[in-house]
């Protein structure tokens, strides 16, 4: 059963391909030029015009697309289908100015559960296995995505959704999962509630598809270790699709990339020059098939390298190496996507000023996030607050605008660090880039 789906589509090879990518680029350009002003705008003023874009030796002719785009098109500016064409909406947690909203026509879920059921099949996934999704459902494409794919695949689809760790042990005793999709972090925390209360007999878990989230190797062994099973990448983001973009197969070393639907490019951050194969710098990403919210050229802010070197599961489609950092200051928290500005400004709406530090760390294997923050010297004189009250405030500030618990700590006005240089806002103890 191995390999069964749609495997001419993963192993063709690199010519045929590249004149496929080719074919679809050039339909693509035409389709956001017809109906995206925003595109035709950017065009315009690149002086590209559609017939200008022949094959994917002229991409970069095209101008870059970044997430300050979507924030001012959002929320309808850059769909390229009528509304009433369009079936879901997937969406990353944020303000409104953060916000990506994603629109999807049911040929563009088909593409996307596809992309998700390949990374089921890579995982060795076929139906007769019980796929566990314990990823969030809802405006998180984690979920629906993984979803799809193992109904795609024709796996028995247990949607758990995140938490409940002892439903989830239960759920996965019971009906015999197989495969546990979910992020690494919670992955290891389900290892270790298996292990403590003795059940690692009963579960049958044969694989795990865990991403979302940078892990490193050594996550990848303790998890392999503790349940007894293989664990493969995946990694994806709402603005291109959701999970799926990419994915490992059996040889874990670096994740195919979906090249018949996404085209993939790494370019010097600072320069925006296209770089060569094997060096790193920003994932850019050209969707070629999706029709309601193809993006072209999207920034993704991921550092990683790309390889075409042959792999020996039989797959032609170009590998992307983990991510090794970002080129912004985005943080993964929780599984949740954090930018320190967000934070920043419900601190700053709450009459503090801009004195603040923000410590992520892993206990176990969960993460926490701390904000320590300044009293302004007026707010440390008015005693008619007390400093709990303050912080229970910036606490319910945070979860709304974030959708996770913060710890907060109100502190003494000058007591945070002053840097020389550029502010020290954000201490990271994790590494999980490697
Ligand atoms: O995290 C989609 C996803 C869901 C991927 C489930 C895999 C599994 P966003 O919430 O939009 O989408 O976050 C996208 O998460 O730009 C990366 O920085 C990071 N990321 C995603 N997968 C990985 C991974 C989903 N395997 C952002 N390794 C991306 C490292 C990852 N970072």
């Amino acid at each position: 059963m191995k390999n069964y789906y749609q495997p001419e589509i993963e192993t063709m090879p690199l010519e045929q391909l590249q004149a496929l990518q080719s074919e679809r680029l050039v339909k693509q350009v035409k389709h956001v030029y017809e109906h995206v002003p925003f595109y035709r705008g950017r065009m315009d003023e690149a002086g590209v015009k559609p017939e200008d874009i022949k094959g994917i030796e002229d991409l970069p002719k095209l101008p870059f697309i970044t997430k300050d785009d979507l924030r001012d098109q959002y929320p309808y500016g850059l769909l390229a289908v009528p509304l009433e064409d369009c079936v879901r909406i997937q969406s990353t947690s944020g303000t409104t100015g953060r916000r990506v909203v994603a629109f999807y026509t049911m040929e563009d879920i088909n593409i996307w559960d596809e992309c998700c059921a390949r990374a089921i099949v890579a995982a060795g996934g076929t139906k007769e296995d019980v796929c566990h999704v314990c990823y969030g459902y809802g405006l998180f494409t984690g979920g629906p995505g993984l979803n799809g794919g193992s109904h795609k695949v024709g796996c028995l689809t247990l949607p758990m959704s995140s938490g409940n760790t002892e439903r989830q042990i239960q759920f996965m005793t019971d009906l015999g999962s197989t495969i546990l999709c979910c992020t690494p972090s919670y992955a290891a925390n389900l290892a270790e509630s298996i292990n403590e209360k003795g059940l690692r007999d009963q579960i049958k878990l044969k694989a795990g598809i865990f991403g979302a989230e940078p892990w490193t190797e050594e996550m990848r062994h303790n998890i392999e270790e503790a349940l007894g099973i293989k664990a493969y990448d995946i990694y994806g983001l709402t603005e291109i699709a959701g999970p799926g973009v990419s994915f490992e197969c059996e040889e874990q070393a670096g994740m195919h990339i979906q090249e018949d639907h996404f085209i993939p490019e790494i370019i010097d951050p600072d320069t925006g020059e296209v770089l060569p194969e094997g060096e790193v710098g920003e994932l850019v990403f050209t969707c070629i098939t999706k029709k309601a919210f193809p993006l072209l050229r999207y920034r993704t802010r991921d550092l990683c390298y790309l390889t075409r070197k042959k792999c020996s599961c039989g797959r032609t489609h170009i590998r992307m190496h983990k991510p090794t950092g970002r080129s912004d200051d985005m943080l993964i928290v929780k599984g949740v996507n954090v930018f320190p500005s967000q934070i920043e400004t419900v601190l700053l709406n709450q009459g503090y000023q801009a004195n603040y530090q923000i410590v992520v760390d892993r206990v176990g294997n969960n993460d926490t996030i701390e904000v320590q923050v300044e009293l302004t010297p007026e707010m440390a004189a008015d005693t008619s607050v007390s400093v709990a009250e303050r912080e229970k405030k910036v606490v319910t500030g945070l979860k709304s605008m974030l959708g996770i618990k913060v710890d907060v700590s109100v502190v003494e006005p000058k007591t945070i660090v002053r840097s020389d240089g550029k502010a020290v806002r954000v201490v990271d103890k994790r590494n999980l880039y490697q």
